[in-house]
């Protein structure tokens, strides 16, 4: 192995997207750097030595001494800081960041920060798409899919709103968004954590060195303590108090609405789900913190019909509505997924539900009360389709082999009028690429009908 001596070397670790995207920023800006994966064929690898034939590429196992070169490691998410060289090198006075503080220190145009156990990429996107409808030049990355340094590479924006998992919350010092949030907090990730404490510390971390911040009135764990100075804006799914974001009804219409002013009927919006309706109030909350307009936020509400793969309707079948929620890949996703739809469901309809993956060793105990009020039976896939079924063992479910037969199932058990749900609570990694290839084939499926 042979040794860079400097200093000023910064060790990029994971040679994934986020890796990939810092050797590029890195090598833009001039600075000296390696590049370190544990895999020994790590995703890109010829694209990486094409691109980088002169940077030194160290590939297996960490080496606590190798890190040590670094004046600063730059940790892709994937990668847990616990890995034992990674504490060593840390221990040892090497500072450890990530992709979003490289970010941050480049950037001086307002940032809107969210995370959230679940409906992130949907407030990201929603906040974007209401930037767009109002004309601001902004970009839209983080954890939704583009890396955050990727952004840069065409120049600076005027605003950007940035998707953050927890993972790439551990590694930020100093975020500095113009408004941050938590959007909600439920067990997720539980495999990479010790427990809750671990995770929604990791997810509060977004607030550092926030201007202002958004909390959801209906989830206490959002609640982020904040210097006073700190302008806290909150909104909830009930009636607002004076200046928050939450619902009135007029004459049995229900309206989006600040304080006492209304500001659209909820009706207009075009996400479905109650669930959607809190992902609007909080992406008014935040756009109105960057000063977005309001015109504009509002007809993005009526345009932006959410995203593929969320609680997305998929066709009418069999006289059955079969909808996408393959995205839902905790148990809070689908617990919000079935109560957002069980909230408009007509008297003797029921949801199917479609379950199943790997848990990331989550409790299934939470999906039990939303099961029993509107699900009709359970059809469950993959690793810990037997976990799961002994969580809910009130109701009517079976296990299947593969998808295609679940969906053969639900039809079989369905009753004529109901919804049959796509909805996982888990991952897809035990059966599938990515939750993208599980919705994809839930939908030829059903298309295939
Ligand atoms: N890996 C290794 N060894 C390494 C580096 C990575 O085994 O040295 C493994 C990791 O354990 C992981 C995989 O490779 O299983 C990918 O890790 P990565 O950090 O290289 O991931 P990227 O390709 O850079 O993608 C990351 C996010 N992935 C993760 O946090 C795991 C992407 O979120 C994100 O879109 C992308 O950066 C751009 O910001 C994906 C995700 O699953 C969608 N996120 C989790 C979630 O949403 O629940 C947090
Ligand atoms: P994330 O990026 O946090 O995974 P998404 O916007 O992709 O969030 O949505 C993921 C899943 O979260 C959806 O499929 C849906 O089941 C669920 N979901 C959407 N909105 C909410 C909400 N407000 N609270 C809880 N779960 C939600």
């Amino acid at each position: 192995m042979s040794l860079i001596t400097s200093d000023q070397l910064k060790v990029v670790i994971g040679l994934g997207q986020t890796g990939l995207s810092c050797a590029r920023f890195l090598a833009r800006k001039g600075f000296r750097f390696a590049l370190v994966d544990t895999r020994d064929n790590p995703p890109h690898l010829e694209k990486i030595k094409a691109e980088f034939p002169d940077v030194e590429m160290y590939l297996g196992e960490l080496d606590s001494a190798y890190l040590m070169q670094a004046s600063e490691l730059v940790l892709s998410p994937g990668v847990s800081q616990q890995l034992p060289a990674i504490k060593e090198a840390v221990a040892n006075g090497v500072s450890l960041i990530g992709d979003i503080d490289l970010f941050c220190r480049e950037v001086s145009a307002p940032i809107v920060a969210i995370t959230g156990s679940n409906a992130k990429s949907t407030v990201t996107t929603l906040v974007g798409e209401m930037a767009k409808a109002a004309g601001i030049d902004v970009g839209v990355g983080g954890n939704l899919g583009l890396p955050v340094l990727d952004m840069l590479a065409t120049g600076e924006q005027s605003l950007y709103v940035l998707e953050l998992s927890s993972f790439q919350l551990e590694t930020v010092h100093d975020l500095r968004a113009h408004v941050a949030t938590v959007l909600n907090v439920s067990p997720d990730h539980l495999d990479r954590y010790d427990g809750m404490q671990g995770y929604y510390q990791a997810k509060h971390r977004i607030f550092r060195g926030c201007l202002s911040a958004v909390e959801n009135r209906d989830d206490s764990l959002t609640h982020p303590l904040l210097p006073k100075n700190v302008e806290l804006i909150g909104y909830r799914l009930g009636k607002p108090d004076l200046k928050i974001f939450g619902l009135l009804e007029d004459s049995g219409v229900e309206w989006l609405s600040i304080g006492h002013e209304k500001l659209l009927p909820v009706n207009k919006i075009k996400m479905p789900g109650r669930h959607n309706i809190a992902n609007a109030l909080a992406a008014l909350a935040l756009g109105r913190a960057v000063n977005i307009p309001m015109d504009a936020m509002l007809n993005a509400l009526q345009s932006f019909g959410g995203l593929e793969h969320r609680c997305q309707w998929v066709s009418h079948k069999r006289g059955l509505d079969f909808y996408n929620d393959s995205k839902g890949t905790n148990v809070g996703a689908t617990v919000a997924a079935l109560d957002g739809l069980g909230a408009n469901l007509s008297i003797g309809q029921r949801i199917v539900l479609i379950a199943g993956g790997d848990a990331k060793g989550a409790s299934f105990d939470d999906l039990a009360h939303p099961v029993s009020q509107f699900v009709r039976s359970v059809v469950l896939i993959g690793q810990d389709a037997e976990k799961i079924s002994r969580a809910l063992d009130d109701i009517d479910s079976s296990i299947q082999m593969t998808l295609s037969e679940a969906v053969l199932r639900a039809i079989e058990v369905a009753h004529p009028g109901d919804i049959v749900l796509l909805s996982p609570a888990c991952a897809s990694i035990d059966m599938f690429k990515n939750y993208t290839e599980r919705g994809d084939q839930f939908v030829a499926l059903v298309d295939a009908l």
